[in-house]
């Protein structure tokens, strides 16, 4: 081998030089970071939206957005300024997609889809395999048809997005509330059998393999039966080598379903599985303070689990919420700045 020992004075290399740079103007950020001084060319700004907030932390803070609301100028405004992910909130689902069989449908879900990327917001696909809203002809089939139904559907949906969903829904809901831990009645269950959900899941990564594949559901965001049941199946899954990349825990509270106290231990356990976790319908009943402290705490359940990639609440304003009554969103029906918003940017270390 021969090794060279002769010293060069020839000019460091551009990149060496701009290294050396980058060092020294670091070295200097830091010695002035230390004697207080933050205002550098504006770069220790706290960020002022959700969606930049977030994205300093690694993660995305997202919003379900339904078509027929895009093209009221508030609404637009506040989903574009606030949030870089969105989720169809009913666009994507199979009675919306495939009403007939094999006869597809996806101009709503693309419009959304379109808004979302060109504004460079990522898009969480809701849902494939799901016992509600879910058209009367697919509980009319035999079993050997609705499986090739399932992942006929699974194929088409998943292959029109190809590369633009970063996270699916693929299975939702697959469980009973209460303490049995057992499955829920529908179709897929019924004539399936348990075998629906690992189908349903290699189907997916087949179709899509640069999709993050998720299990989503309510009523698990604590340690419980439900819970366990989801916990159960997801390390099954890993242990077998069934594909599963994610959980979705849906999060909706109110006073009788409040923010349970082992939330952040919930989410960390299903992240110990090996699979990220995202709080994927966030929705908080409620108003003022205590509104505001119940997000709070969500937030930093979320960023306290490295684990934990993305956070979407369950629409844009109060107004056009599944429960409207209960106010549960971070805008109010003008679009201004709820308590709640500001408790969450600055959870996310943001202030506005
Ligand atoms: O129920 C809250 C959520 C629970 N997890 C799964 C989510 O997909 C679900 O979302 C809600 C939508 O927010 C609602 O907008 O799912 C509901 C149906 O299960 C949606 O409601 C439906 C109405 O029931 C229909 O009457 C209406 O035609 O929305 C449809 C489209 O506007």
């Amino acid at each position: 081998m021969v090794m060279s020992t002769s010293i060069s004075h020839a000019p460091a290399p551009r990149h060496r030089r701009s290294r050396a740079r980058s060092a020294l103007v670091l070295g200097m950020a830091g010695l002035l970071a230390a004697a207080g001084v933050t205002a550098l060319s504006g770069t220790a700004e706290a960020a002022s939206t959700l969606g930049a907030a977030a994205a300093e932390k690694g993660r995305y803070f997202g919003a379900a957005v339904a078509a027929q609301h895009l093209g009221e100028s508030g609404y637009a405004a506040t989903l574009n300024t606030e949030f870089n992910s969105s989720t169809p909130e009913n666009e994507m689902k199979w009675d919306a997609v495939e009403r007939t069989r094999n006869s597809f449908t996806f101009g709503a879900a693309d419009q959304i889809v379109n808004h979302a990327q060109s504004r460079g917001m990522k898009v969480r696909g809701h849902t494939l395999v799901w016992h509600s809203q879910l058209p009367g002809w697919v509980g009319g089939l035999g079993a050997a048809d609705l499986r090739s139904a399932m992942n006929n559907h699974i194929n088409k949906v998943m292959q029109h997005y190809k590369g633009k969903i970063h996270s699916w829904d693929v299975v939702n809901e697959a469980f009973q509330d209460g303490n049995s831990g057992a499955r829920r009645s529908s179709p897929f269950q019924d004539k399936l059998g348990d075998g629906f959900i690992e189908e349903a899941f290699r189907t997916a990564r087949a179709a899509d393999p640069a999709a993050k594949l998720c299990y989503n559901d309510y009523n698990t965001d604590g340690i419980n039966a439900k819970s366990n049941a989801v916990y159960n199946l997801v390390r099954d899954f890993k242990a077998r080598g069934v594909p599963i990349d994610c959980v979705g825990f849906q999060s909706h509270f109110n006073s009788a379903s409040p923010v349970p106290g082992d939330y952040q231990a919930n989410l960390k356990r299903f992240a110990d599985l090996g699979v990220d976790v995202q709080i994927t319908e966030l929705d908080i009943e409620g108003s003022g303070t205590a509104q505001a402290n119940n997000y709070s705490n969500v937030v930093k359940a979320c960023l306290a689990v490295s684990r934990c990639t993305g956070i979407t609440v369950w629409g844009v304003t109060d107004k056009y919420s599944w429960r409207a009554s209960g106010t549960p969103l971070l805008f109010d029906g003008n679009y201004t700045k709820k308590p709640a918003y500001h408790a969450v940017l600055s959870a996310l270390g943001g202030s506005g």
